[in-house]
């Protein structure tokens, strides 16, 4: 899962990016080109299965973000950066909270707007290109294409993203070759300088995130990167100082799950005690195939325990003598905490 930092020129993308990953992107990339940078999901309920198996090798989930190179001098948000957010599966838009380089004041309500309506734009442009071929003649690629990308165009039209015109599941997983910009989830990020972190965000931004029923989140990026630099525990310190528990790596993680209705399962064994993303509602073959497309292919059935029950009783064993083993088949669909254990032929 990609999540992008996005947002208006100087807004702080690239602070929040190193504040989240640890890491400085390369200042001499190109406009338009990616730094990724990776950040472990901390998952307490593994931590504790982990116990349970010592020699293992303890790999936790990953969220990669994605810090794309601005357009130096430009104004407006870029094709290049609009071309490049198509590659990205979530949106987390970085909102200038700071006095700018020049003073000026911020403006984080514009900035959500003039983002928004740039990705609305780009869609429509797709929108109707579509639509004028398909008039044309040209087959449609599932059934009822004209009739979704028709809604669609209205709702783009009246200033609705793609996210909010009503589309159902279905017709979501049908237009996904077209990578609509408004139709990825999108997390609001409020930059502040560090005296405002314990501050409400203006009511104004919360009722616009509200309207969306999208996340907002307040941090500091400045602070928060040299945090990151930190050891663990000067970073616990600087953080409590700020009246903050967790760093901003851990609240985005956490913010970016709930975004993208992600949940984790569970492998564990001698050799290794991992998690895995998946999103909620994924059937049990498909998650297999999280773990190697050799088990989605030779898929038999997944041996299921719950995390609760392995940590209380202690071994595999037990469970399944105390009947917390379940058999399911490919359509079961995995909750998260869920311990799986994929039967396969080869
Ligand atoms: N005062 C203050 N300045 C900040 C903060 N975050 C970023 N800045 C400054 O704002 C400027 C832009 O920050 P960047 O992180 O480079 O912003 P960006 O969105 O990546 O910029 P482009 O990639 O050029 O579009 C830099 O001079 C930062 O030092 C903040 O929280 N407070
Ligand atoms: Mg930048």
């Amino acid at each position: 899962m990609k999540v992008g930092i996005v947002g208006l020129p100087r807004s702080g993308k690239t602070t929040v990016f190193a504040a989240l990953c640890g890491q400085t992107p390369d200042p001499g990339l190109p406009p338009g080109k990616m730094s990724l940078g990776t950040v472990r999901v901390q998952d307490e309920r593994l931590r504790r299965l982990y116990a349970l198996f010592p020699p293992a090798k303890l790999i936790f989930a990953e969220v990669v973000f994605a810090d794309i190179a601005g357009a130096a001098g430009k104004k407006g948000v870029d094709r290049g950066t609009l071309t490049a957010m198509k590659e990205l599966d979530a949106f987390a838009q970085v909102l200038r909270g700071f006095p700018d380089e020049t003073g000026a004041a911020p403006d984080p309500l514009r900035e959500l707007r003039d983002l928004e309506a740039e990705t609305i734009l780009a869609d429509l442009d797709v929108v109707e290109r579509k639509v004028a071929r398909l008039a044309k003649g040209e087959k449609p690629g599932f059934p009822t294409e004209k009739e979704v990308l028709g809604r669609l165009k209205d709702a783009l039209d009246a200033g609705t993203p793609a996210r909010r015109a009503g589309l159902t599941a279905e017709q979501i997983r049908n237009l996904s070759g077209y990578a609509f910009l408004s139709l990825k989830p999108v997390l609001y990020v409020l930059n502040v300088p560090e005296a405002a972190v314990r501050e409400p965000p203006p009511a104004a931004l919360v009722g616009e995130a509200e309207a969306r029923q999208a996340g907002l989140m307040v941090l500091s990026g400045e602070v928060e990167k040299q945090i990151a630099e930190l050891d663990e525990s000067s970073a616990k310190d600087f953080l409590a100082d700020l009246g903050l528990t967790e760093s901003a790596a851990q609240r985005f993680t956490a913010a970016a799950y709930a975004l993208m209705d992600l949940v984790s399962f569970f492998t564990v064994g001698d050799d290794e005690v991992r998690a895995w993303t998946i999103r909620r509602g994924t059937e049990a073959v498909l998650a297999a195939g999280k773990i190697h497309t050799d088990l989605e292919k030779g898929f038999i059935r997944a041996e299921v325990i719950r995390h609760e029950d392995l940590l209380e009783l202690g071994t595999e064993a037990k469970c399944r003598e105390a009947g917390k083993l379940r058999v399911e088949g490919k359509t079961y669909v995995v909750q998260d905490g869920d311990i799986l254990h994929i039967r396969f032929s080869k």
